[in-house]
Protein backbone atom coordinates (compact mmCIF):
# COMPACT_ATOMS: atom_id res chain seq x y z
CA UNK A 1 0.00 0.00 0.00
CA UNK A 2 1.56 3.84 -1.06
CA UNK A 3 2.64 5.17 2.32
CA UNK A 4 1.17 8.28 3.33
CA UNK A 5 1.50 10.76 5.99
CA UNK A 6 -0.94 13.32 7.78
CA UNK A 7 -0.69 16.87 7.97
CA UNK A 8 -2.75 18.72 11.12
CA UNK A 9 -5.01 22.24 9.83
CA UNK A 10 -7.23 24.00 11.85
CA UNK A 11 -10.84 23.06 11.14
CA UNK A 12 -12.52 26.72 11.51
CA UNK A 13 -10.96 29.64 12.39
CA UNK A 14 -8.81 32.23 10.71
CA UNK A 15 -5.96 29.73 9.46
CA UNK A 16 -8.59 27.31 8.15
CA UNK A 17 -9.31 29.21 4.90
CA UNK A 18 -5.44 30.38 3.96
CA UNK A 19 -4.48 26.91 4.29
CA UNK A 20 -7.31 25.10 2.27
CA UNK A 21 -6.43 27.61 -0.33
CA UNK A 22 -3.24 26.45 -0.25
CA UNK A 23 -3.19 22.80 -0.21
CA UNK A 24 -5.80 22.64 -3.22
CA UNK A 25 -3.52 25.08 -4.95
CA UNK A 26 -0.71 22.22 -4.43
CA UNK A 27 -2.98 20.09 -5.97
CA UNK A 28 -4.79 17.69 -3.08
CA UNK A 29 -8.41 17.14 -3.66
CA UNK A 30 -9.77 18.65 -0.66
CA UNK A 31 -13.85 17.76 -0.09
CA UNK A 32 -15.22 20.41 2.75
CA UNK A 33 -13.44 19.86 5.67
CA UNK A 34 -15.59 22.08 7.89
CA UNK A 35 -17.70 18.76 8.58
CA UNK A 36 -14.95 16.27 8.68
CA UNK A 37 -12.67 15.09 11.43
CA UNK A 38 -10.27 13.83 8.19
CA UNK A 39 -10.18 14.16 4.63
CA UNK A 40 -8.44 12.14 3.15
CA UNK A 41 -7.21 13.56 -1.43
CA UNK A 42 -7.08 10.57 -3.39
CA UNK A 43 -4.77 12.40 -5.77
CA UNK A 44 -1.62 13.61 -2.90
CA UNK A 45 -0.86 10.74 -0.01
CA UNK A 46 -1.33 13.31 3.07
CA UNK A 47 -4.25 12.25 4.65
CA UNK A 48 -5.99 15.92 6.74
CA UNK A 49 -6.46 15.94 10.25
CA UNK A 50 -9.18 19.18 11.38
CA UNK A 51 -8.46 20.23 15.11
CA UNK A 52 -8.40 23.31 16.84
CA UNK A 53 -4.91 25.51 16.29
CA UNK A 54 -3.78 25.10 19.97
CA UNK A 55 -3.82 21.30 19.50
CA UNK A 56 -1.18 21.37 16.59
CA UNK A 57 1.89 21.49 17.79
CA UNK A 58 1.12 18.47 20.34
CA UNK A 59 -0.56 16.40 18.23
CA UNK A 60 2.75 17.05 15.66
CA UNK A 61 5.41 16.40 18.62
CA UNK A 62 3.22 12.67 19.58
CA UNK A 63 3.29 12.06 15.96
CA UNK A 64 -0.15 11.71 15.38
CA UNK A 65 0.13 13.97 12.48
CA UNK A 66 3.40 14.10 10.60
CA UNK A 67 3.26 17.79 9.79
CA UNK A 68 0.61 20.75 10.48
CA UNK A 69 0.13 24.32 9.96
CA UNK A 70 -0.16 26.55 12.34
CA UNK A 71 0.81 30.01 13.55
CA UNK A 72 4.16 30.88 14.91
CA UNK A 73 2.82 32.42 17.43
CA UNK A 74 0.80 29.04 18.84
CA UNK A 75 4.04 27.39 17.78
CA UNK A 76 6.25 29.68 20.62
CA UNK A 77 3.51 29.62 22.96
CA UNK A 78 3.20 25.66 23.39
CA UNK A 79 6.64 25.16 23.24
CA UNK A 80 6.39 21.32 21.61
CA UNK A 81 9.56 19.74 20.09
CA UNK A 82 8.62 20.32 16.79
CA UNK A 83 10.76 22.06 13.39
CA UNK A 84 9.30 24.94 11.41
CA UNK A 85 10.12 23.74 7.97
CA UNK A 86 8.35 26.85 5.93
CA UNK A 87 6.58 29.81 6.49
CA UNK A 88 3.69 30.50 4.55
CA UNK A 89 2.77 34.11 4.40
CA UNK A 90 -0.87 34.23 5.23
CA UNK A 91 -2.40 34.89 8.49
CA UNK A 92 -0.03 37.60 9.29
CA UNK A 93 -0.24 39.48 12.52
CA UNK A 94 1.47 40.67 15.68
CA UNK A 95 2.10 39.74 19.37
CA UNK A 96 2.05 43.53 20.79
CA UNK A 97 2.23 45.42 23.93
CA UNK A 98 -0.99 47.66 24.00
CA UNK A 99 -1.95 50.12 27.21
CA UNK A 100 -4.95 52.36 27.49
CA UNK A 101 -4.62 55.10 25.14
CA UNK A 102 -4.96 58.16 28.00
CA UNK A 103 -1.62 56.70 29.35
CA UNK A 104 1.65 57.66 28.87
CA UNK A 105 4.11 55.08 27.61
CA UNK A 106 8.04 55.41 28.88
CA UNK A 107 9.32 52.24 27.10
CA UNK A 108 9.72 48.57 28.44
CA UNK A 109 10.14 49.84 32.12
CA UNK A 110 5.98 51.06 31.96
CA UNK A 111 5.38 47.45 32.49
CA UNK A 112 7.59 46.57 35.95
CA UNK A 113 5.12 46.21 38.89
CA UNK A 114 2.29 45.99 36.34
CA UNK A 115 -0.47 43.74 35.77
CA UNK A 116 -0.22 42.19 32.40
CA UNK A 117 -3.29 39.91 30.67
CA UNK A 118 -2.20 38.41 28.10
CA UNK A 119 -3.08 34.61 26.41
CA UNK A 120 0.07 33.83 25.66
CA UNK A 121 2.02 33.53 29.20
CA UNK A 122 4.99 31.51 28.25
CA UNK A 123 6.16 33.83 25.02
CA UNK A 124 5.15 36.97 27.58
CA UNK A 125 7.13 35.68 30.43
CA UNK A 126 10.44 34.63 28.47
CA UNK A 127 10.02 38.26 26.96
CA UNK A 128 9.82 39.58 30.77
CA UNK A 129 12.85 37.89 31.82
CA UNK A 130 15.05 38.57 28.89
CA UNK A 131 14.40 42.25 29.49
CA UNK A 132 14.66 41.89 33.45
CA UNK A 133 11.46 43.16 33.91
CA UNK A 134 9.14 42.02 37.11
CA UNK A 135 5.60 42.17 36.43
CA UNK A 136 2.71 39.83 37.41
CA UNK A 137 1.13 38.12 34.25
CA UNK A 138 -2.77 37.18 34.36
CA UNK A 139 -3.57 34.41 31.67
CA UNK A 140 -6.67 34.64 30.02
CA UNK A 141 -8.06 32.56 26.92
CA UNK A 142 -10.31 35.02 25.41
CA UNK A 143 -11.31 38.42 24.94
CA UNK A 144 -8.06 40.15 26.22
CA UNK A 145 -9.00 43.75 24.88
CA UNK A 146 -11.73 43.84 27.85
CA UNK A 147 -9.16 43.34 30.49
CA UNK A 148 -8.00 47.21 31.52
CA UNK A 149 -11.76 48.36 31.30
CA UNK A 150 -12.22 45.77 33.89
CA UNK A 151 -9.60 46.51 36.13
CA UNK A 152 -8.28 43.02 35.37
CA UNK A 153 -5.06 44.42 33.71
CA UNK A 154 -2.83 47.31 33.40
CA UNK A 155 -1.38 46.35 30.11
CA UNK A 156 -2.38 43.66 27.54
CA UNK A 157 -0.10 41.93 25.40
CA UNK A 158 -1.97 39.79 22.41
CA UNK A 159 -2.61 39.88 18.60
CA UNK A 160 -3.08 42.53 16.42
CA UNK A 161 -3.73 42.46 12.43
CA UNK A 162 -5.41 45.79 11.80
CA UNK A 163 -5.55 47.26 15.26
CA UNK A 164 -9.16 48.05 15.38
CA UNK A 165 -9.98 45.70 18.38
CA UNK A 166 -7.51 47.80 20.45
CA UNK A 167 -8.89 51.37 19.43
CA UNK A 168 -12.35 49.97 19.76
CA UNK A 169 -11.21 48.74 23.51
CA UNK A 170 -9.75 52.35 24.07
CA UNK A 171 -6.22 50.92 24.09
CA UNK A 172 -3.32 51.83 21.84
CA UNK A 173 -0.69 49.59 20.79
CA UNK A 174 3.37 50.63 22.02
CA UNK A 175 5.59 47.75 21.05
CA UNK A 176 5.35 44.21 19.27
CA UNK A 177 7.28 41.74 20.44
CA UNK A 178 6.68 38.99 18.40
CA UNK A 179 5.57 39.52 14.44
CA UNK A 180 3.62 35.86 13.22
CA UNK A 181 2.61 34.00 10.38
CA UNK A 182 1.06 30.33 9.16
CA UNK A 183 3.99 28.01 9.15
CA UNK A 184 4.20 24.28 8.53
CA UNK A 185 5.35 22.57 11.26
CA UNK A 186 7.33 18.65 11.36
CA UNK A 187 7.76 16.22 13.55
CA UNK A 188 12.01 15.86 14.31
CA UNK A 189 11.81 12.35 12.81
CA UNK A 190 10.63 11.56 10.11
CA UNK A 191 11.99 8.70 8.31
CA UNK A 192 12.77 8.75 4.71
CA UNK A 193 9.84 7.92 3.11
CA UNK A 194 7.70 10.10 5.35
CA UNK A 195 10.67 13.32 4.24
CA UNK A 196 10.26 12.38 0.61
CA UNK A 197 6.10 13.22 0.57
CA UNK A 198 7.07 16.25 2.52
CA UNK A 199 9.67 17.04 -0.15
CA UNK A 200 7.19 16.63 -2.65
CA UNK A 201 4.81 18.89 -0.79
CA UNK A 202 6.89 21.81 -0.16
CA UNK A 203 7.82 21.37 -3.78
CA UNK A 204 4.83 22.26 -4.92
CA UNK A 205 4.20 25.23 -1.92
CA UNK A 206 7.56 26.83 -3.42
CA UNK A 207 5.87 27.02 -7.08
CA UNK A 208 2.44 28.26 -6.09
CA UNK A 209 4.96 30.95 -3.96
CA UNK A 210 6.61 31.80 -6.62
CA UNK A 211 4.44 32.27 -9.49
CA UNK A 212 2.25 34.62 -7.05
CA UNK A 213 5.48 36.85 -7.05
CA UNK A 214 5.76 36.62 -10.61
CA UNK A 215 3.89 37.99 -13.71
CA UNK A 216 3.81 36.27 -17.58
CA UNK A 217 4.67 39.33 -20.04
CA UNK A 218 4.02 39.96 -23.38
CA UNK A 219 4.46 42.76 -25.42
CA UNK A 220 5.54 43.82 -28.78
CA UNK A 221 8.62 45.36 -29.66
CA UNK A 222 10.83 47.11 -32.28
CA UNK A 223 13.73 45.20 -32.98
CA UNK A 224 16.17 48.02 -32.54
CA UNK A 225 15.08 47.79 -28.61
CA UNK A 226 15.09 44.17 -28.19
CA UNK A 227 18.69 44.12 -27.19
CA UNK A 228 18.12 46.54 -23.73
CA UNK A 229 14.52 44.98 -23.31
CA UNK A 230 16.36 41.62 -23.04
CA UNK A 231 17.96 44.01 -19.86
CA UNK A 232 14.97 44.84 -18.59
CA UNK A 233 13.17 41.59 -18.17
CA UNK A 234 15.78 38.89 -18.38
CA UNK A 235 13.11 36.43 -17.48
CA UNK A 236 14.00 32.70 -16.11
CA UNK A 237 16.51 31.76 -18.73
CA UNK A 238 16.17 34.34 -20.85
CA UNK A 239 13.00 36.08 -22.90
CA UNK A 240 11.38 34.13 -26.14
CA UNK A 241 11.29 36.30 -29.11
CA UNK A 242 9.45 36.31 -32.41
CA UNK A 243 9.02 37.82 -35.63
CA UNK A 244 5.79 39.49 -36.15
CA UNK A 245 4.51 39.64 -39.08
CA UNK A 246 5.15 43.41 -39.41
CA UNK A 247 8.66 43.71 -40.54
CA UNK A 248 11.39 45.58 -37.74
CA UNK A 249 8.85 44.38 -34.89
CA UNK A 250 8.87 41.09 -32.70
CA UNK A 251 6.98 40.09 -29.96
CA UNK A 252 8.77 39.33 -26.45
CA UNK A 253 7.56 37.02 -23.68
CA UNK A 254 9.20 36.86 -20.34
CA UNK A 255 8.06 36.63 -16.38
CA UNK A 256 8.84 40.32 -14.48
CA UNK A 257 8.38 40.29 -10.72
CA UNK A 258 4.90 41.28 -9.13
CA UNK A 259 6.26 44.52 -7.54
CA UNK A 260 8.52 45.66 -9.68
CA UNK A 261 6.20 45.54 -12.95
CA UNK A 262 4.84 49.21 -12.46
CA UNK A 263 9.09 50.31 -12.93
CA UNK A 264 9.36 47.95 -15.49
CA UNK A 265 6.32 49.28 -17.63
CA UNK A 266 7.62 52.62 -17.95
CA UNK A 267 10.78 51.76 -19.17
CA UNK A 268 9.35 49.02 -21.52
CA UNK A 269 7.06 52.17 -22.62
CA UNK A 270 10.59 54.08 -23.14
CA UNK A 271 11.82 51.90 -25.13
CA UNK A 272 9.19 51.48 -27.74
CA UNK A 273 6.83 48.54 -26.47
CA UNK A 274 3.78 48.19 -27.81
CA UNK A 275 0.68 46.14 -26.59
CA UNK A 276 2.08 45.15 -23.55
CA UNK A 277 0.24 42.39 -21.56
CA UNK A 278 0.52 41.29 -18.25
CA UNK A 279 -0.95 37.54 -16.87
CA UNK A 280 -0.96 35.96 -14.18
CA UNK A 281 1.03 32.87 -13.41
CA UNK A 282 -0.85 29.51 -11.81
CA UNK A 283 2.64 27.72 -10.89
CA UNK A 284 5.95 28.35 -11.32
CA UNK A 285 9.05 25.95 -11.37
CA UNK A 286 11.91 27.16 -12.17
O1 LIG B 1 -10.79 27.44 17.34
P1 LIG B 1 -9.31 27.51 17.32
O2 LIG B 1 -8.67 27.31 18.66
O3 LIG B 1 -8.73 26.63 16.25
O4 LIG B 1 -8.96 28.98 16.81
P2 LIG B 1 -8.64 30.30 17.67
O5 LIG B 1 -9.92 31.00 17.91
O6 LIG B 1 -7.75 29.99 18.81
O7 LIG B 1 -7.73 31.09 16.66
P3 LIG B 1 -8.12 32.04 15.44
O8 LIG B 1 -8.78 31.24 14.37
O9 LIG B 1 -8.78 33.29 15.90
O10 LIG B 1 -6.63 32.45 14.98
C1 LIG B 1 -5.77 31.49 14.48
C2 LIG B 1 -4.42 32.13 14.19
O11 LIG B 1 -4.60 33.21 13.27
C3 LIG B 1 -3.74 32.81 15.38
O12 LIG B 1 -3.07 31.89 16.21
C4 LIG B 1 -2.76 33.74 14.65
O13 LIG B 1 -1.60 33.03 14.26
C5 LIG B 1 -3.54 34.13 13.39
N1 LIG B 1 -4.09 35.52 13.42
C6 LIG B 1 -3.89 36.45 12.46
C7 LIG B 1 -4.87 36.07 14.37
C8 LIG B 1 -5.14 37.38 13.96
N2 LIG B 1 -4.52 37.58 12.78
C9 LIG B 1 -5.97 38.22 14.79
N3 LIG B 1 -6.20 39.38 14.43
N4 LIG B 1 -5.39 35.57 15.52
C10 LIG B 1 -6.19 36.36 16.27
N5 LIG B 1 -6.49 37.66 15.96
C11 LIG B 1 -7.42 38.36 16.91
C12 LIG B 1 -6.72 38.99 18.10
O14 LIG B 1 -6.55 38.04 19.13
C13 LIG B 1 -7.67 40.12 18.47
O15 LIG B 1 -8.74 39.64 19.25
O16 LIG B 1 -8.08 39.42 16.26
C14 LIG B 1 -8.20 40.53 17.13
C15 LIG B 1 -7.38 41.68 16.61
O17 LIG B 1 -7.62 41.90 15.27
P4 LIG B 1 -7.53 43.39 14.69
O18 LIG B 1 -7.65 43.21 13.20
O19 LIG B 1 -8.69 44.16 15.24
O20 LIG B 1 -6.20 43.96 15.07
ZN1 LIG C 1 -7.00 28.33 19.31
Amino acid sequence: MEKRIKIAVQKSGRLYEGTIKLLTECGLSISNGHNRLVDRPTNFPIDLLYLRDDDIPKYVEDKIADIGIVGENVVYEKNKTVNIIRKLGFAKCRLSIAIPKTEVYTGLDFLSGKKIATSYSKIVSDFLKEKGINADIHEISGSVEIAPAINLADVIIDLVSTGSTLIGNGLKEVETILNSEAVIISNPLLDENEMSIVNKLLFRIEAVSKSKKYRYLLLNAPESSVNEIINLVPGMKSPTIMPLAKSGWCSMHSVVEEDKFWDVIDNLKLLGAEGILIIPIEKMIL
